[in-house]
């Protein structure tokens, strides 16, 4: 990274829009593009310079839009394309830029493409997805009968068989999501031409979906390998096969060449890599390979889990300086990384880390907002985190409406797990808690929308909600709002070298970022016990504040206390 000419996008914020729960202009209860234009004012007033907007793309939602059935067009749910080019030009004219959801790993099993190749074997579209006989032996429909052990993401076998043929065909995620065969060069440009087409009609780039899962490792014979046994699940993990697959870096850089190469405005691509390593981050962000600008790592959002998602751990403050100090370090010389506590796969981050009791949080959610934001990287604010939103109190399974959340139930329940224990670990690791709508206000629904909301208001919003602290200084809003403003202005926060302090202290995070002969001192207190700075850091009595997140700051370190300090 050159720092007298820095790409654009390490000075920059991006916002994510979940459309389903952003705004709602006609009264269906699913948020929509007409809501988005209408509240395109809070994130100009925000300061952000991206919004990365998820699927809007026709589709059956069984995920939400991430099961497309259309690449080149918008649901009726979420409006029109007239609006979608109305969007690229409102937010260019207010300096921002729109980076679309990308979701090519696979398509919804009502796609055109997929609905061809599952006509018939010798369907010229047979080989755009991964059709494979009944394991030797077996019959096809029989227990065990699957092509390899691999278990989906959304639980249950990654394979589902197809009556009509007797094949199955591979679904990492659910059936409904059948993965693409991106070893058939087809399917590799057929994607190209339709990145191009949104390209030219003015988007500014892509978040793309899962993409370190789009190489298989298939053998030459079209064999694909079971996975080491799942204990309790008579299934495999398969992700051996599908992260970061042998041919991961030559189709992205193909995808680069044939896409983005030779274009010279000012786009941003970002690759979501669950699994992957920041030594494989280093080789896809290494602007000379001509892959992608960052990547999603997902260590940090790990540290809270056992062997599943659903098996709930505390963090321990030091594994988290440790994972982020390595990413930190990996990618200090060579790469960029992405910046994120929420998205709409992840619990709200002021319930999983901070404290969203009355007391703390509003202290919490800023202490994590400037932890986070003070690092090295860009940084992606997720709806409503500005805000403070936190985790919905749900009371029963059927308050569930994710896939992922209901398969798991379900799977749960056959295995025999006590539903008390499965709800309560739904109740925090839920991807809902992510996807209630976003708090306008202060009325009925939240401002959200006129008719009934897709999924429930949180009921705090009557006192969490965007009017409360639009014009309240010491909100967490006019916190973001300062964070952001503060890596536009101030290059030792976007470029900054950055060096870890107390790497072993169980509750304070401190670090500086260094750049020419400035530097720059955060310390953060994750807990709600003070404590004496002159123990910890002698160097932060008395120097100068840049930016805190409470008023009044002198010796001791408060409950969720954070400060930017110019370091002599
Ligand atoms: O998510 C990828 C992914 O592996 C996880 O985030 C997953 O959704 C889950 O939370 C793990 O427990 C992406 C999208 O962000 C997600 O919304 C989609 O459901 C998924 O891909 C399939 O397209």
């Amino acid at each position: 990274m050159d720092p007298n000419n820095p790409p654009w996008w390490t000075s920059a914020v991006v916002y994510q829009v979940y459309p389903r729960s952003f705004q709602d202009s006609d009264g269906d209860g699913v948020g929509d593009l007409g809501g988005i234009l209408q509240r395109l004012d809070h994130l100009s007033d925000l300061g952000v310079d991206v919004l990365w907007l998820s699927p809007v793309y026709p589709s059956p939602q069984a995920d939400n839009g991430y099961d497309i059935s259309d690449y080149q067009g918008i649901d009726p749910l979420f409006g029109t394309l007239d609006q979608l080019d109305e969007l690229i030009a409102a937010l260019h004219s207010r300096g921002m830029r729109l980076v679309m959801d990308l979701v090519v790993n696979h398509t919804s099993d009502e796609h055109p493409w997929f609905l061809e190749s599952r006509a018939s074997k010798t369907s010229g579209k047979r080989d755009w997805y991964w059709w494979r006989p009944p394991r030797g032996g077996f019959g096809s429909g029989h227990p065990g009968a699957e092509p390899t052990n691999w278990q989906s993401i959304f639980s249950g076998p990654a394979w589902e068989l197809d009556a009509a043929s007797g094949e199955y065909y591979l679904h990492l995620f659910a059936a409904k999501q059948p993965d693409l065969n991106w070893e058939n060069p087809e399917v590799r440009q057929a994607v190209y031409a339709m990145m191009r087409w949104w390209l030219d009609r003015g988007v500014d780039g892509f978040r793309m979906d899962v993409i370190n899962m789009i190489s298989k490792d298939v053998a030459a014979d079209g064999h694909l390998h079971d996975g080491p046994p799942i204990p309790g699940t008579g299934l495999g993990d398969g992700s051996a096969s599908y992260i970061c697959g042998p041919r991961i870096h030559e189709f992205l850089q193909e995808m680069h060449r044939d896409v983005f190469a030779g274009r010279d405005a000012a786009l941003l691509t970002v690759g979501e890599m669950p699994g992957v390593t920041v030594e494989q981050a280093q080789l896809f962000t290494d602007p000379a390979r001509g892959e992608v600008d960052m990547v999603f790592q997902f260590e940090h959002v790990g540290l809270d889990q056992g062997t599943s998602k659903w098996d709930v751990r505390p963090l321990r403050l030091v594994d988290l300086k440790a994972s982020f100090g390595r990413w930190q370090a990996g990618l200090a010389e060579v790469g960029w990384n992405s910046l994120y506590w929420d998205n709409h796969d992840q619990p709200r981050a002021v319930s999983r880390f901070g404290d969203d009791s009355p007391r703390y949080r509003r202290d919490s959610a800023t202490c994590l907002a400037t932890l986070l934001h003070l690092h090295r990287g860009t940084p992606y604010v997720y709806q409503g985190e500005e805000i403070g939103m936190a985790n919905y109190p749900f009371a029963s399974v059927d308050d569930f409406r994710d896939v992922e959340s209901i398969n798991h139930f379900a799977a749960a329940m056959v295995a025999g797990q006590d539903p008390a224990t499965v709800l309560a670990a739904m109740r925090r690791m839920s991807r809902d808690n992510a996807r209630t709508p976003v708090q306008w206000d202060a009325t009925e629904h939240a401002g959200f929308t006129s008719g009934t909301p897709w999924l429930p208001v949180n009921p705090d919003h009557d006192e969490w909600n965007a009017a409360a602290q639009r014009h309240d200084g010491s909100s967490v809003l006019a916190h973001y709002r300062r964070l952001i403003a503060l890596r536009h202005e101030n290059p030792v926060v976007a470029l900054g070298a950055f060096a870890m302090l107390l790497p072993h202290h169980d509750h304070v995070y401190a670090f500086t970022r260094a750049l020419g002969g400035q530097t720059l001192l955060v310390v953060c207190n994750v807990s709600s016990t003070p404590y004496a700075l002159s123990d910890l850091l002698p160097q932060a009595v008395g120097a100068p504040l840049v930016l805190g997140n409470l008023p009044d700051p002198g010796q001791t370190l408060r409950p969720w206390e954070a400060r930017v300090l110019h370091a002599s």
